[in-house]
């Protein structure tokens, strides 16, 4: 009798351990540095509640938006170290460790969304060794909408920045403060606002998505629509963690990433003509950039475009080469 009220408990703990097995549920946090009502950030949360739906709850991915988790210059670290198990980056502030991070942050190289896909494609396969050697994978990636230029007041040529106090968010966004002799100062997004409330900046190059997210039109006047260049936030992955899940679940964060990135391409689109819309709405004079200031930033960018091909060498030149194939 005793040993048969052994075996029974014993039955019972192995059914616990195999129906603990089933149910098993993997928690990934995802960092991200842009506010919860951006575009990029509303596609990562429909990217983990698809995952969440396909997996059947297997793979629960909290996404913590607004630079909670991590600051955007850390996501990438934090991800490589397995601190968060995926996280939003933008690849352009990553030019200084490696050129090729930073191509779609060149002024005027790829100018539009077919050109941004153009180059997306050039860049990828590189990115994707590159990231797989940091112990990283590439989930998807999304371009921002066209960068132009935020002022208080009104910008004629190059000229009128002088001196003026310009807020960047990546290496080539200072470095075109220094070519037209504004003043560079660092500032990622999370802390636009308080920055040009402060009067710490007081201009930027960004997208309406940013203008609108940050509420530029409180304290800046104009909007000039230069239509420069899309940078490219892209979702990475530890490649430990994603190792570790079974097959089914790796498919489905897959074909999750594959909707995003063409859901995310649709949105960026849209996003670009609502919210000059409503920086037009809010106030602002949103306006093309006369025929001297687009002749000014297209000196900026042929120099950029030169200087990032020393800088990037071989594998530079192959990638505009690739990109630049009709
Ligand atoms: N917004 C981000 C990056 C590019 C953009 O449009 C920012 O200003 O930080």
């Amino acid at each position: 009798m005793q040993r048969r009220i052994f075996s029974l408990s014993a039955v019972a703990a192995l059914l616990a351990i195999s129906a603990g097995a089933v149910n098993a549920q993997t928690k990934w946090d995802l960092a991200s540095a842009y506010p919860a009502t951006n575009f990029h950030s509303e596609n990562l949360v429909q990217f983990a509640n698809d995952v969440d739906k396909a997996t059947a709850g297997k793979l629960k991915i909290t996404v913590h938006s607004n630079a909670s988790l991590f600051k955007a210059p850390e996501i990438k670290r934090a991800v490589q170290g397995g601190q968060a198990q995926a996280g939003e980056i933008i690849f352009a502030n990553f030019q200084n460790e490696w050129q090729i991070y930073g191509a779609d942050g060149l002024p005027f190289l790829a100018d539009s969304y077919d050109e941004s896909v153009k180059l997306y494609k050039a860049q990828k396969p590189l990115i994707e060794k590159k990231l797989a050697e940091q112990g990283m994978g590439l989930l998807y990636s999304v371009a921002w909408p066209p960068q132009g230029i935020y002022t208080k007041k009104a910008l004629n040529s190059a000229a009128d920045l002088k001196g003026i106090k310009w807020r960047a968010y990546s290496p080539a966004t200072s470095r075109i403060a220094e070519l037209v002799g504004a003043q560079p100062v660092t500032v990622q997004a999370a802390e636009l606002s308080q920055a040009l409330a402060t009067g710490v900046v007081e201009s930027t190059m960004t997208s309406g998505a940013t203008g609108v997210d940050s509420k530029l039109y409180e304290s800046l006047k104009y909007y000039y629509d230069t239509q420069a260049w899309l940078p490219k936030n892209a979702v990475l992955v530890n490649k430990k963690a994603f190792d570790a899940l079974d097959k089914p679940t790796q498919d489905a964060v897959l074909k999750a990433a594959a909707d995003a990135e063409a859901r995310g391409l649709a949105a960026s689109k849209k996003v670009n003509v609502d919210t000059l819309e409503k920086l037009t709405g809010f106030g602002m004079q949103v306006l093309p950039p006369s025929p001297q200031l687009k002749a000014d930033l297209k000196k900026v960018g042929d120099i950029m475009l030169k200087e990032w091909i020393e800088k990037a060498g071989p594998e530079g030149k192959a990638l505009i080469d690739t990109f630049s194939k009709p």
